[in-house]
């Protein structure tokens, strides 16, 4: 028998970064839950894809780039439906490029003692690291990996090749202090404050898809707008961050006597939704905070654990808008090398003093024409959760003095403005994307992403289910990688209802 409008299963999404929206806007077209509620803990819809303005120009807070813009990235594919991407993005050419992750940028690398380095040293120690670090990801299938981690992996494998160099002392020097560089830039694209964090056996099986990464001309956030614009108003509550999900219950809703609920989300302004189904996708920063008091009863031991295991780290972003560009002309990248460091020394841990030195690299927006004269430093780690809680000022000030000692002029004027994100702080995030730490593999991804209760014998099945891209084993910390978990779990929803699918666990409306 087909339910009428008011039996219709309720369910309510968590979150409107692109896990949640992905799955409201599909469950929304299947027509099959007219009882779709989306509640978004801040005032906005994009989450970790944050598009502001810097003058007048649009920059990124959150995600920067289309990985692997082609056409099995979803991200890409619905962007391109929406316009929202140039031309020359959308060219079949660029979708052919494989650059494995690393686009080749027209650089300038300055070491500490004010000099500009040698391109070819320079290109010489990336090709190096790049290869080592392709090596890193030959242990997926392997049963016993060399060593934990990947950062471990790489100094092992440079500490043989140390041995065979024929340099002078000073070169190797350099070359070492070059090397640091990448570690550190590595740490940013894995999210991690050090490559010693990140998992050897599991590290290959992040999938990086073909295509010359791409942004949005007009802003990454243009994407979670279209969705949303998509969505019907009423079924998006902003400004509604959720406090506890009491779910395996017996909710009664006073105007519907003889219907239950499984579920019950209660808002931190003491607001209650029940619903029979509610799609987590808060990130796995939040979760690894307050897991404990979030779900009720808690969760599975299996699912806390992979909470705990998986890794969540900070990558920040700093924009330093300049009069006038101290690099020279053509030049998109800024490389920032520490003559006195090396990746086979542990750096120091004094952060108030050194914070400054995991910023190693810039990219400069582009075009000129258009941004002006904007770097956008990334920096990772503790040293940029330290960065967080310094004042705008403070980090104006010890950026223009790393630059001045870059250049080696100590008279450059500082940049004129200053904007930075500060994804460890808000605290619905706690962070800026996952990677697989030490100690855990996909199988904790795959654990994460179970819907409750485990039980199929259950007849209450999918009350919670769990989106975003920490829930996906080979693209999570993506975009794409958010959506497809988004669509995942409305597709294991619809599939649930479709009873030319579903005949043995149908649930009762
Ligand atoms: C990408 C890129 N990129 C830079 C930086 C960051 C990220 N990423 P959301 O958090 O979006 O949504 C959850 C919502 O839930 C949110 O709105 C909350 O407010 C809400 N919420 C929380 N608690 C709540 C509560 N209690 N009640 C109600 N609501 C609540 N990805 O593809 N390209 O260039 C970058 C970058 C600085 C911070 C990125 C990039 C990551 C993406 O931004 C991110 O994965 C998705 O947006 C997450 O969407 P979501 O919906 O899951 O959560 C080998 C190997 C290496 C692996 N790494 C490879 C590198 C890939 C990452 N690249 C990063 C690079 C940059 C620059």
């Amino acid at each position: 028998m087909e339910a009428d409008g008011e039996a219709r299963p309720r369910v309510l999404v968590l979150g409107a970064g692109l896990a949640g929206l992905g799955a409201a806007q599909r469950l929304h077209s299947s027509r099959a839950f007219p009882h779709l509620r989306l509640l978004e803990a801040t005032g906005r819809a994009g989450g970790r894809v944050c598009s502001q303005r810097l003058g007048g120009e649009v920059v990124e807070m959150g995600a920067h780039w289309i990985h692997g813009p082609s056409k099995e990235n979803p991200i890409f594919q619905l962007a391109a439906e929406y316009g929202l991407l140039e031309e020359k993005a959308m060219s079949q050419e660029n979708q052919q490029i494989e650059v494995g992750g690393h686009p080749l940028l027209p650089s300038v690398s300055y070491s500490s003692t004010g000099k500009v380095l040698s391109p070819e040293l320079v290109e010489w120690a990336r090709n190096l690291f790049s290869i080592l670090l392709d090596q890193t990801r030959e242990f997926l299938h392997v049963m016993q990996v060399p060593v934990p981690s990947v950062g471990e992996y790489l100094c092992k494998e440079i500490t043989q090749q140390v041995k065979e160099w024929t340099d002078d002392d000073e070169t190797k020097r350099v070359k070492l202090a070059i090397l640091n560089t990448y570690f550190k830039l590595e740490c940013c694209v894995s999210g991690t404050h050090s490559m010693d964090l990140v998992a050897l056996g599991p590290f290959g099986e992040y999938t990086m898809l073909p295509g010359l990464d791409c942004t949005f001309p007009s802003g990454y956030g243009g994407l979670p707008d279209c969705i949303l614009s998509s969505l019907p108003e009423e079924s998006v509550i902003f400004h509604k961050p959720v406090k506890t999900i009491c779910w395996a219950g017996s909710y009664r809703e006073e105007s519907h006597e003889g219907r239950t609920f499984p579920v019950q989300v209660e808002c931190e302004d003491g607001e209650r939704f029940l619903a029979d189904h509610v799609i987590i996708t808060v990130p796995l920063g939040f979760l690894k905070e307050h897991h404990k008091t979030f779900i009720d009863p808690p969760l599975p031991p299996r699912k806390a654990e992979a909470i705990r295991q998986l890794g969540f780290g900070t990558n920040n972003k700093i924009f330093l808008e300049f009069e006038q560009p101290f690099w020279p002309p053509g030049c998109q990248l800024i490389e920032a090398v520490w003559e006195d460091e090396s990746p086979l020394v542990k750096a120091g841990t004094d952060l108030q003093a050194k914070w400054f030195r995991k910023l190693t690299v810039f990219i400069v927006l582009q075009p000129p024409e258009r941004y002006g004269h904007v770097l956008c430093g990334f920096i990772a780690g503790k040293e940029s959760e330290y960065m967080e809680t310094l004042t705008d000022a403070e980090v104006l000030t010890a950026l223009t003095d790393v630059i001045r000692r870059l250049t080696g002029n100590p008279h450059l004027a500082p940049p004129k403005k200053v904007l930075r994100s500060q994804w460890h702080s808000a605290p619905y995030t706690r962070g800026s994307y996952s990677y697989v730490a030490v100690g855990s593999s996909g199988d904790d991804i795959d654990a994460l992403a179970q819907p409750l209760p485990e039980d199929a014998a259950d007849p209450r099945l999918l009350q919670i289910l769990f989106a975003g891209e920490a829930t996906h084993r080979t693209f999570y910390s993506t975009t794409h990688g958010a959506l497809l978990s988004g669509w995942r779990e409305a597709d294991r929803l619809l599939s649930l209802y479709d009873t030319s699918k579903s005949h043995q666990h149908k649930p009762r409306l």
